[in-house]
């Protein structure tokens, strides 16, 4: 088995909802890592995200995009962490041009960079959203060998990004590994996504809303588990090699609202049915055998009512890191009928 002892980590995105939590996870648990973050502190990104390790780390802000910075961050580093994204497809339906930029060009900058730097490292954090939907009633799930199939300009960006990849691993020697993974829940997830739109709805007295009839099928996890297994890909996760996370965790959207419900004691039906996403993706689901198999991760947070529960506390005690953006989003919701 590959075996790596990573000293000196690049973290792109790292004040954004995963990479920060990711942050937190390597602080606490290698204190021996020295962690630099690279972020551009867009709208997803917050410092304060940090704060509770600020003194432990090198936050530095800037894009991916910047060749020159990025060249000299990846020339200190023995191992790149790339989050950095933008990662929501409902804004990449309003306004593509972004995506294309970060996940992209961003992308390509780093593996340029990487390439000049042959022992360096470079772990390209992705999603499973590149192999499109499947059927709600298909017994299938997805895996490795599952073609690209992406619907939207984020997930087509993504899978674009996992390409480049690819090919930097194949035509130029670049020491890659790859994850893709599925819908994360937990704290410092921005409040235009699915989980803590609604529990913030539900603080504010609002009703949740579905998109449509709800029956739209996540395979959610842990952020925890899911930077726990990014974590083991870069100790051990060979070359060139794709591994998909997920932790069994399908559900639909309609089963999660319900479920947030009676977190607040609420009545089961006291939401609202919104307009639905273009394009809205059916059924992901994970089949994360191989990781399981070839490097030994399990999930271990998997009472996902009880994940709920720790990140409704987590809202209700964050309120501060929250409540400023939260009025602006929900009126870019409302502009869109949603
Ligand atoms: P996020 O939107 O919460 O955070 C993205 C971070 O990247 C932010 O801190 C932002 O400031 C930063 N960023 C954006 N553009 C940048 C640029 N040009 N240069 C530097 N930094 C930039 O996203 P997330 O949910 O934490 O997702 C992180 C990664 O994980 C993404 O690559 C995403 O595709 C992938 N992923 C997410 C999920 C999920 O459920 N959220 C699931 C699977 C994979
Ligand atoms: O208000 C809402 N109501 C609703 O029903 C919102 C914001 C979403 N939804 C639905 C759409 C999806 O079926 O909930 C589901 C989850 O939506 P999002 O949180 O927007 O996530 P999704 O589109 O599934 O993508 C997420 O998982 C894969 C992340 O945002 C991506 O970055 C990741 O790649």
């Amino acid at each position: 088995m590959t075996t790596r002892t990573p000293q000196r980590l690049l973290v792109t995105g790292g004040a954004g909802f995963i990479g920060s939590n990711f942050v937190h996870q390597t602080v606490d648990q290698r204190p021996g890592v020295a962690v630099t973050v690279l972020d551009a502190l867009t709208y997803a990104g917050q410092r304060s995200s940090l704060e509770p390790v600020a003194d432990r780390i090198e936050l530095v802000e800037g894009s991916i995009t910047d060749a020159g910075l990025v060249e000299r961050l990846v020339a200190d580093c023995d191992t790149v962490v790339h989050f950095a994204a933008e990662s929501h497809n409902d804004n990449s339906l309003r306004d593509p041009s972004v995506f294309i930029q970060t996940n992209l060009v961003g992308t390509y900058t780093l593996l340029e960079a990487v390439r000049r730097h042959p022992d360096v490292h470079f772990h390209h954090v992705s999603t499973d959203e590149v192999y499109g939907d499947l059927a709600l009633d298909d017994p299938a799930r997805f895996a490795e060998s599952t073609p690209y199939n992406p619907s939207s300009p984020y997930s087509a960006t993504k899978a674009g990004s996992d390409l480049l990849v690819r090919a930097w691993a194949r035509s130029f020697g670049v020491a890659a590994t790859l994850s893709n993974c599925s819908n994360n829940y937990g704290p410092y997830q921005h409040v235009e996504k699915f989980i803590p739109r609604q529990i913030t709805n539900l603080i504010d007295g609002r009703r949740p809303k579905l998109y449509g009839a709800g029956l739209n099928v996540r395979d959610w996890i842990h952020v925890e588990d899911h930077n726990a297994a990014v974590w083991r890909i870069i100790e051990a996760g060979r070359p060139g090699e794709t591994y998909l996370i997920g932790a069994d965790g399908e559900r639909n959207n309609l089963d999660v609202v319900r479920t947030l419900l009676a977190v607040f004691g609420q009545d089961p039906q006291a939401f609202d049915q919104v307009n639905d996403r273009p394009g809205h993706d059916r059924r992901y689901a994970i089949d994360s055998s191989k990781l399981r198999r070839e490097l030994g991760w399990r999930p271990r947070l998997t009472d996902f009512a009880a994940g709920l529960r720790s990140t409704v506390e987590w809202y209700r005690a964050h309120e501060a890191w929250w409540r400023p953006v939260k009025a602006a989003v929900e009126a870019g919701y409302a502009a869109q009928g949603q």
